[in-house]
């Protein structure tokens, strides 16, 4: 058709006055302000944009490839070379999680992303007390270089890229797969890759820290120097918001703190005495995609043009210094254990958005990890995903297509402003160093998932299956079971084996040498861990090397409150519930008095804050055990305490070690009389162990807080009237 003979209609000129006078007629009570949307970051969203909103935006005319980088890192994105598909993997032992990586090779996957157990996070060798029921859950047991040779066998290291998510423990497993790798015969050149290394997000959400914030940005810097001397292709750490949102931040919180924390980094490597284009270009980042869809777009498209600002601000130079590139991961916290095939929309929703945000790399959750860990078939459904969206969709041959939507623009300007003007109040604190310092920034965090928390169990947030049309009857899935124990003994016999046959004089030398650094400062600290590790030193043993001078930090146990009750309020049932307690209350001649606790190495503790907050607005008295307590600890702090109840909060799998073991701790010291109730992360299959072990109450994901407070009440009540 030539464009002299394309039909030229006449249409009536569009007016907004018009629009209104239309929209107002099916508008509640005609009031059509009354249908923007507020968003959780305060930003409001209208249900109608037009060429009206981009007027004053500055920038609606950038192209990808260039500064401010808001339409994507590289000129040519997806249509020439899609983002990586990298799936997040560890299972138990590094001889199935090598089977595991090898096959997703060989079936589409582009990279290796590794999960290590919470005794390795910690810097816990498998044969330590601490760690019993945490060995090999959660992700694969690494106490030495002879687990991570066998953890990348038959992987060649010079030609496929590995993401270790490795934070508190990250010299001794960063330096066991440099010596790995050179004893594949792959130089530190050679090697691509990313560690996550990101402390900070540590002391705010995800709690896998050993040593205190001072001592856990030296390494840091000591690492960012390390590896842009050493490892040129290889990023230095990837800066996490990830879990800032699963912990309940909204997307203006995870944007600004996630690049606060950058600016961070930045300074420490640039105290060092290094200049900024040398390190910047190997800093990457890694967003949670959850399902806000249109905000987690534009907060992507956000994210590059801050950092460009921030980086511009540090005089960064080089391109690559001033481009973000990330990594996402689809939002776990949005997984249900309820009808969970639900899960494979939401996920497929999810990355949809990261594609459509300009991710550089992937990971699709499987269906079943609000449960367990992935099962072979969930594992290949959710790399399928990202296969079906590169190669079936051709979404890929259109760079940033979002650009130019009214709404798209508009929100993403809005976005970046959200965020900045909380980065500004970071910096008027003296930075995210302060702001985590303080708990100040935590406390954020913490508010926004207890007002999250409410809206879901009050209804005003609608989860499909959870809060609104749920199954008469939910089928278990198949998951994946660990059997803990059985990791544990071969690790430790694995471990023994190494330590028998090594130098130990040149093993106490190297990890001596480890100490002194410490204490001067002098030396780089991964450069020294490289050369124990290399001599067989194991990973606890560098740990422990360093937590001589640096000492191992505690998180204090603040908790916000008032917050869950302010955003749940107007739903039914909350005041009387309020009344029953303080009935229960006269009764026990005290107010009911419950413990929250969290046992072994899993420091998910967002469940636990929310929980704690909602119980004490309730009218329950309540202690909040700190991280990382042992069966003993916990049962002793309850009965000083005299509590009425012990509420276990469990995510990371040990539940089935751990629960047992801390009701036969109160019977051993004589509290029979405090009753058990377990919430979290529990498989239905587990639900009848968890109660023949004497649990009197289970609340899985999904449970609203009111439901579960009430029938600990129930079950207090009954307890204390025998
Ligand atoms: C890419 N390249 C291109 C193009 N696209 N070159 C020309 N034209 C294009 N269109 C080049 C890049 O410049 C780069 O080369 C190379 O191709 C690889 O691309 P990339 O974009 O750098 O991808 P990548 O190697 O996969 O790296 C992606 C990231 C990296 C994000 C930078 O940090 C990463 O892989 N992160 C993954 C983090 C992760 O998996 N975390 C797991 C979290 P050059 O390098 O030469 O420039 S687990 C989470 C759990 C929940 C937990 O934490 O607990």
């Amino acid at each position: 058709m030539t464009e002299d003979s394309k039909p030229r209609d006449n249409f009536a000129a569009p007016s907004m006055e018009d629009w209104h006078k239309a929209a107002a007629k099916s508008a509640p009570n005609g009031d059509v302000s009354a249908l923007n949307w507020i968003t959780p970051d305060g930003i409001s969203v209208k249900p109608l944009y037009t060429a009206q909103d981009m007027q004053g935006l500055q920038y609606t005319n950038t192209l990808p490839g260039m500064e401010p980088y808001i339409r994507g890192p590289q000129a040519t994105m997806y249509a020439v070379r899609p983002w990586t598909i990298r799936q997040y993997a560890g299972f138990s032992t590094a001889e199935e999680s090598n089977a595991f990586y090898r096959k997703a090779l060989a079936a589409g996957g582009q990279g290796v992303s590794v999960a290590f157990d919470l005794a390795t996070h910690r810097g816990y060798d498998s044969d330590h007390p601490r760690v019993t029921g945490d060995v090999g859950k959660a992700g694969v047991a690494i106490d030495s270089v002879e687990d991570m040779k066998i953890l990348f066998d038959q992987i060649p290291l010079d030609k496929v890229s590995v993401s270790m998510t490795m934070n508190g423990a990250v010299l001794p497993v960063l330096a066991g797969y440099v010596v790995a790798a050179e004893e594949q015969g792959v130089s530190q050149d050679k090697l691509s890759g990313t560690i996550q290394n990101d402390i900070l997000k540590e002391f705010m959400v995800r709690n896998t820290y050993i040593y205190p914030p001072q001592p856990s940005m030296k390494i840091i810097g000591d690492i960012i120097e390390y590896t842009s001397k050493n490892m040129p292709k290889f990023n230095s750490i990837s800066i996490s918001g990830y879990h800032m949102q699963e912990a309940g931040a909204n997307q203006a919180l995870e944007l600004a703190f996630t690049l606060a924390d950058g600016k961070e980094y930045v300074k420490t490597a640039i105290a060092k005495g290094m200049d900024v284009d040398d390190f910047a270009g190997r800093l990457s980042f890694f967003w949670a995609i959850g399902m806000n869809f249109y905000l987690e777009i534009a907060k992507m498209r956000a994210a590059r043009l801050l950092w460009c600002r921030i980086m511009k601000g540090f005089d960064a130079k080089k391109p690559k210094s001033l481009m973000l590139r990330t990594h996402c991961q689809t939002s776990g916290w949005s997984l249900t254990e309820q009808d969970p095939y639900n899960n494979v929309v939401r996920t497929t929703i999810e990355a949809m958005a990261a594609v459509f945000g300009g991710t550089q790399s992937l990971h699709t959750n499987a269906l079943d990890e609000a449960i367990a860990l992935p099962t072979e078939f969930s594992a290949r459904i959710a790399r399928n995903t990202q296969l079906i969206i590169q190669e079936e969709t051709h979404i890929t041959n259109v760079i940033d297509p979002w650009a130019g939507s009214y709404m798209m623009e508009k929100l993403t300007q809005d976005m970046a402003d959200a965020a900045w003007k909380i980065i500004e109040e970071v910096e008027a604190m003296g930075g995210m160093t302060q702001a985590v310092d303080s708990g100040w920034a935590k406390l954020k965090i913490e508010a926004a998932a207890a007002e999250k928390q409410a809206r879901i169990d009050s209804g005003k947030d609608v989860i499909v299956g959870v809060n609104k049309y749920k199954l008469a009857k939910e089928d278990p899935v198949d998951i994946l079971e660990v059997d803990n124990v059985k990791v544990r003994d071969n690790q430790i016999k694995r471990l023994n084996d190494m330590k028998s046959k090594r130098d130990q004089k040149a093993v106490d030398a190297a990890l001596a040498a480890l100490t002194e650094a410490a204490k001067t400062g002098e030396g780089n600290l991964l450069d020294l861990a490289i050369k124990a590790i290399r001599l067989r030193a194991s990973v606890g043993e560098v740990s422990d090397a360093l937590e001589k001078e640096f000492g191992r930090h505690r998180a204090d146990t603040q908790k916000v409150t008032g917050v869950y009750a302010a955003a749940y309020d107007s739903a039914e049932g909350w005041e009387k519930l309020k009344g029953e307690i303080s009935e229960a209350a006269e009764d026990l001649g005290r107010r009911p008095r419950v413990m929250i606790a969290k046992l072994g190495q899993d420091g998910h503790d967002r469940g636990a804050k929310v929980v704690a907050t909602a119980f004490a607005d309730l009218g329950f008295d309540v202690d909040m055990g700190p991280l990382f307590q042992t069966p003993e600890e916990c049962a002793r702090q309850a009965i000083e305490n005299d509590v009425h109840a012990v509420g276990v909060s469990t995510l990371a799998a040990g539940h089935k070690t751990l629960v047992p073991a801390i009701i036969e701790e109160l019977k051993k010291q004589g509290a029979d009389d405090i009753i058990v109730f377990v919430g979290g992360v529990v498989p239905a299959q587990d639900y009848d162990f968890l109660y023949g072990a004497g649990v009197k109450g289970v609340y899985g994901p999904g449970t609203p807080i009111p439901a579960s407070a009430k029938d600990v009440l129930e079950q207090i009540k009954k307890a204390t009237a025998q």
